[in-house]
């Protein structure tokens, strides 16, 4: 490539054409956290006091914030969600590298088990359904999520949502024309009534700068993509966001900046008024209707919610073992050994 680094007489490791900046690989980690540090504070994502779980796939880009949140002085804990796939031993693969970090940071994470909560796993209530994969696998995330972050105390829920992902999604969004995605779609939901405050403060990394940034800091992630996700619509988008950045660089940012900028508000204001929420009559979590998604979803599929199964697991250098727990993290808030730490 044959770039100097902007900030210093080394070589350049990255040259990022949106920014015109060229990084060795000392200032490109410092530019990176502190980019991060600039989303947080720029949206009001995350305070200093505040307990933050990061959602963690076994990803480049989930790891790696778990791992910039923790150098900037966040107090994060880690949430895998074991899915049960068990193609190329993915869900196995992907756990075994979240716990590789917990070790590194020395921060606990937590394990929850699909399989073990809803009697499922994730590849046998895809099969079971007619919803497809993703978009099952997805409801079902998303509800473990909230739900954990909420019963255990937790102020805020990060993902590694990166640019390359918040562009494909707006552009599926924008071409199909959903006002009420359009309305939601944003670095940051704030919480209420039986939501947690959900961030992304990874919106203006790309992949590459994501990866690379797990590279610089020796954070081990899965390279594998997830079996099902080989024929996901994103993936075709963000080939086709990728081929207007190589012609016209610095598109994926300011098509995603001047939404948030010029557009999301107005479709906020519009849809606003119209969601009113209420507890499900079954797990008494917030829904709009009077049956939660997640448990319409569950029921049509033949599983049984029994509450979150949760593993913590204390990292090694600490010399404690992972203890197992048995779900009860129900709405009627069942005792369980994890109760306090859960919550
Ligand atoms: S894990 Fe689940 Fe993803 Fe796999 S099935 Fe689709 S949604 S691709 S991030
Ligand atoms: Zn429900």
């Amino acid at each position: 490539m044959g770039y100097k680094c902007k900030l210093c007489p080394s070589k350049a490791v990255i040259y990022m054409r949106q920014h015109r900046l060229a990084l060795c690989s000392g200032c490109y980690v410092q530019w990176f956290a502190k980019q991060t540090q600039r989303s947080i504070s720029e949206m009001r994502m995350l305070r200093r006091d505040e307990r933050v779980l990061v959602a963690v796939s076994g990803g480049k880009d989930s790891l790696s914030l778990w791992y910039v949140l923790s150098e900037l002085g966040y107090d994060a804990e880690g949430l895998y969600i074991d899915l049960g796939i068990s193609d190329l031993g993915y869900s196995e693969r992907s756990k075994t590298y979240a716990m590789h970090l917990a070790d590194k940071l020395m921060r606990p994470l937590h394990i929850v088990s699909v399989s073990k909560s809803v009697g499922k796993a994730i590849p046998e209530l895809v099969r079971r359904s007619d919803r497809s994969p993703c978009s099952l696998c997805g409801l079902i995330k998303r509800y473990i999520m909230n739900r954990f972050a909420i019963e255990g105390g937790f102020d805020v829920l990060a993902t590694g949502h990166n640019l390359d992902d918040e562009a494909a999604t707006l552009l599926s969004n924008v071409l199909h024309w959903q006002v009420g995605y359009l309305a939601r779609q944003s670095p940051i939901l704030m919480e209420r009534d039986g939501f947690v405050r959900r961030i992304k403060p990874f919106y203006r990394f790309t992949e590459k700068e994501t990866a690379l940034y797990a590279l610089l800091n020796g954070i081990a992630y899965i390279e594998d993509e997830c079996p099902y996700s080989v024929d996901a619509t994103t993936i075709f988008l963000k080939g086709i966001l990728n081929q207007l950045e190589e012609r016209m660089p610095g598109t994926k940012l300011q098509f995603y900046n001047n939404f948030l900028a010029h557009a999301r508000e107005l479709f906020e204001r519009e849809q606003a008024p119209k969601v009113q929420l209420r507890q499900c009559s079954i797990c008494s979590m917030p829904t709009a209707e009077c049956v939660c998604a997640f448990c319409r979803a569950i029921e049509r599929v033949g599983g049984t919610f029994v509450g979150l199964n949760v593993v913590r697991y204390e990292p090694k250098q600490c010399g404690a073992s992972s203890q197992s727990t048995k779900a009860a993290m129900t709405a009627e808030g069942d005792d369980n050994g994890e109760q306090c730490r859960l919550a």
